[in-house]
């Protein structure tokens, strides 16, 4: 070959090369549980994100988008569909192979846009990528625990997908055939069935590459309406267990930009279905300035509402150490609220934040948390009530000792990765055993004192503990102050979306795990 031609020829490799390198999606955290398989899926031409470059981890998948990434894993093409829709070429194809069936979704595509069920997902990608796989009945069927929720025309599918190992349920061991599924989800999904269909000497019952996400995503309001609590569990309104996880706000009389409406969609659209409003009563808080830093509070309810989240109203008791201190003012803040959201089912009281110092169980916090539920309930019968304990809210022990007499209840525990480990997970464990709900209302990636660290590798601990055990999360804070909890670097933005480069190491880590 002629040297010119050579040269050329290098010149054309290296220009395919670089176009075939498409960017890292910016909102695709580095080191969460789905960063390999985008990437994977992305690198194989299997992914292209949306037009502003973004990926959208934390989105339910349409039916469309699904179908397409599942033609492009199966190597299905497009024929001449039967609607304007962007995907009728391709939805068109799949229901000629017979991945679905028409009135699954009707070729018209009204249906097109809308999320997929989960059952109907997994029939498609066990009929695009694993035919031949078949799950035996009762082995399967034995995995799921809500088995009795699927409807029997998804048996085939679902249980050859179990047997698979393309599906392992969630942390409950729920497959909930009915609710969607993010596209972070639906990416790792797809890839295991896409390993499993392109290497047939690999076992079907092989461990998957990528762990399952535990319960992340579980919907917001809309989807799970008034929750209760049964048993230890919080469930919604269908019963179904339910984890909630988001961020906190830092003091909103300090931080008060990133508790308004565009800190909190941002925070939603990475995937948080709860927001955290920490009203602070003392440190020139609500005590110092009612009227406007109630108002404020409100507002940043409303805003959560209006993305579809659930919201924890919490009275930051920390410098008052005592609730008893202010139990008037309590029960009149908390009459308010209730009457003002008693139809909504978005917001849950916590009603003390950290009761310290000669805080007592018995005697001051038991008797307040009576009153204040007393008041809650007055206005608003179904709402969920947090209730904090001495030491912070670490001392479950002697709240399981001597608990409320009241339903929807639940206790806080709060901790802070650099000071608090296997002791307070102990608390725990046996708080549940003694029957008690939990719900972690703050917790922080760094030292008690708010800085430190980051201690990532203990918090990821942490998380997998509560994973484990379907217990719901705020992380401390939502803010760009100079320490380390802050999940945003300082002089980030509160007027426009974020990009990895706003978000803290903590901040990435901890919104990686919604
Ligand atoms: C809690 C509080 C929360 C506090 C964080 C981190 O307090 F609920 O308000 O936040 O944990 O300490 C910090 C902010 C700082 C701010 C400071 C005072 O991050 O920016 O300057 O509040 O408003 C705890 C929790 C646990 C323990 C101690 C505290 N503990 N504490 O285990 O010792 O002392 O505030």
């Amino acid at each position: 070959m002629k040297l010119w031609r050579r040269v050329c020829l290098l010149v054309l490799c290296a220009a395919l090369l670089a176009c075939g390198a498409a960017a890292a999606f910016p909102d695709v955290a580095r080191g969460s549980w789905y960063e390999a398989a985008v990437s994977e899926m992305q690198a194989d031409g299997l992914l292209t994100g949306f037009s502003d470059g973004s990926f959208r981890p934390g989105e339910t998948v349409s039916a469309a988008q699904f179908v397409t990434i599942a033609a492009r894993c199966a190597g299905l093409s497009p024929v001449s569909g039967q609607s304007a829709h962007w995907a009728a070429g391709t939805m068109e194809a799949a229901l000629r192979a017979g991945w679905y069936d028409w009135d699954e979704l009707p070729p018209t595509g009204e249906r097109f846009d809308r999320p997929i069920p989960r059952k109907l997902a997994v029939k498609i990608l066990m009929k695009a990528l694993l035919p031949d796989v078949r799950g035996d009945y009762s082995t399967e069927s034995a995995k799921i625990r809500d088995f009795s929720r699927l409807d029997g025309r998804y048996y085939e599918p679902v249980l050859a997908a179990y047997a698979a190992g393309v599906v392992v349920g969630d942390a409950q061991g729920n497959f909930r055939p009915d609710s969607g599924l993010s596209r972070a989800e639906a990416s790792v999904l797809l890839l295991r069935a896409r390993k499993l269909a392109g290497n047939t000497a690999q076992p079907p019952a092989a461990q998957p590459a990528v762990p399952a996400p535990a319960v992340t995503v579980k919907g917001g309001v809309s989807e799970n309406g008034w929750l209760q609590v049964k048993g230890t569990q919080l469930c919604s309104a269908a019963g179904q267990p339910v984890a909630l996880h988001g961020m906190s706000s830092h003091g909103i009389h300090w931080f008060g930009k990133f508790a308004a409406s565009q800190a909190i969609a941002n925070t939603a659209a990475y995937g948080a279905n709860l927001f955290r409003v920490a009203m602070y009563t003392g440190e020139g808080g609500y005590l110092s300035n009612p009227a406007a830093v109630k108002a404020q509070a409100f507002a940043t309810v409303d805003a959560a509402i209006a993305n579809d989240m659930y919201v924890i109203l919490d009275w930051h008791i920390l410098s008052d150490g005592n609730p008893r201190d202010h139990q008037a003012e309590a029960v009149a803040f908390f009459t308010e609220a209730a009457a003002r959201y008693h139809d909504s089912p978005a917001v849950l009281y916590e009603i003390c934040n950290e009761p310290n110092g000669s805080a007592d169980w018995t005697r001051d916090i038991k008797p307040y948390a009576e009153a204040v539920t007393a008041a809650i309930r007055a206005q608003s019968p179904r709402s969920i009530v947090l209730v904090g304990s001495s030491t912070w809210s670490q001392d479950l022990h002697l709240a399981a000792q001597s608990p409320l007499a009241a339903e929807n209840v639940m206790y806080t525990l709060h901790f802070y990765a650099g000071t608090h480990g296997q002791a307070l997970r102990g608390r725990i464990d046996a708080a549940m055993e003694a029957g008690l709900a939990v719900f972690v209302s703050e917790w922080g990636t760094s030292r008690a004192d708010g800085s430190g660290g980051v201690f990532l590798e203990e918090a990821r601990g942490w998380l997998d503990f509560l994973d484990a055990r379907g217990i719901s999360w705020a992380n401390w804070s939502l803010c760009d102050k100079q320490e380390t909890s802050a999940a945003l670097r300082p002089g980030a933005p509160a007027d426009r979306p974020w990009t990895q480069a706003d978000l803290s190491e903590s901040g990435q880590f901890v919104f990686s795990r919604f």
